[in-house]
């Protein structure tokens, strides 16, 4: 039986980490696209010479021309430019828009198969470019955040508890931003959730409330501590969850930007939800029931994604 194929394009920060993952979870054959020649194929070749090592098997390629995706199984998007600090994820639109027109051009040539995941920030506004780019059903086509933002969220916590994180579960939702809205009564440890865990002693409102916070802030707190670009360790481990879910048709449950028509009251946008991955790409969108407060709070949420979809529609109206 032949390998899977697993395309990165993007061959900077989490390109590599990506590659490394699918490598040593040996999901497949890895190729690496970049613009940049020589990165991607020097990336490709540095890993594989890890590969006898770490005891996996894999065809690790490299390449510049979009050719070289093929037939991927699953391609993973990370072209474009990263924050610095001081910069907002929304500062990247401009370049990263053009970018995911090319990026879906080369996709609906070489790959139009695939599931694709997109990382490449703005995210929920990225997505949304890429997938009308690339031509490929909506549940082809999602985008990686709230596995990350989920994962801060189950880190803090872990942390504050001190309890395995494997037995923390985080539920966010909305856009990859500012206005991300992580949902406490959803979270859990061992299945009792935040409030619950207030009323028992374990943390304070307060306390809660700051982790939030910090959840909400956790890519400026790397951005400010890295200086020269953003986290790529964490993203890359939360897209190969997701790669994962597809490849081994495992139907996870996990928070990514999918394409809504009608849930939530939202139709024709991409924004962060829990979804079923399995074989069929996204196979149910899962509903909740908001309070007031949370349906607010994603409202809110909704709106700024609006606004960076239209910012993104001009751009592309006046090229
Ligand atoms: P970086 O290390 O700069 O890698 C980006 C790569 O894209 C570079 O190697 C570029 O040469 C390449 N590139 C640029 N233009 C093109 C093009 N047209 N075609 C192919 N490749 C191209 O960045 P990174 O890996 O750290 O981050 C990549 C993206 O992910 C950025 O937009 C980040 O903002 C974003 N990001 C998103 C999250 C989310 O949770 C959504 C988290 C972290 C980073």
């Amino acid at each position: 039986m032949a390998r899977n194929k697993i395309a990165l394009i993007g061959a900077g920060q989490i390109g590599g980490t990506l590659a490394l993952l699918a490598g040593l979870k040996e999901l497949g054959d890895i190729t690496l696209f970049d613009v940049v020649d020589g990165v991607p194929q020097g990336k490709a070749l540095d890993i594989a010479e890890a590969s006898p090592v770490e005891g996996f098997d894999a065809v690790l390629k490299g390449g510049s021309d979009y050719s070289a995706i093929a037939g991927a199984d699953v391609v993973i998007v990370t072209a474009g430019v990263p924050r610095k600090p001081g910069m907002s994820r929304d500062d990247l639109i401009g370049t990263n828009t053009k970018v995911m027109q090319a990026v879906g051009a080369g996709i609906k040539q070489y790959a139009p198969d695939a599931f694709v995941i997109c990382i490449t920030n703005p995210l929920d506004a990225m997505v949304g470019v890429l997938r009308e780019a690339c031509g490929l059903k909506p549940e082809k086509v999602v985008g990686m955040a709230g596995v990350l933002d989920s994962a801060r969220f189950r880190y803090f916590l872990a942390e504050e508890f001190k309890v395995s994180v494997e037995d923390v579960t985080a539920f966010v939702l909305g856009g990859h931003g500012d206005s991300m809205v992580p949902l406490a009564r959803y979270s859990t440890v061992a299945g009792i959730p935040l409030p619950d865990l207030v009323k028992m002693g374990w943390t304070t409102q307060e306390k809660l409330d700051q982790i939030i916070q910090r959840t909400r802030d956790g890519g400026a707190e790397i951005v400010g501590l890295l200086k020269t670009g953003s986290a790529f360790y964490a993203p890359a481990s939360s897209a190969i969850a997701m790669a994962e879910s597809y490849l081994r048709d495992k139907r996870r449950v996990l928070p990514c930007a999918a394409y809504l028509t009608g849930q939530y009251g939202v139709t024709g946008l991409y924004i962060g939800v829990p979804v079923v991955i399995g074989a069929n790409g996204v196979e149910r969108i899962v509903e909740v029931q908001f309070t007031a407060e949370e349906k607010a709070a994603f409202d809110t949420s909704v709106a700024a994604v609006k606004g960076l979809v239209e910012a993104t529609k001009k751009l592309i109206a006046a090229a």
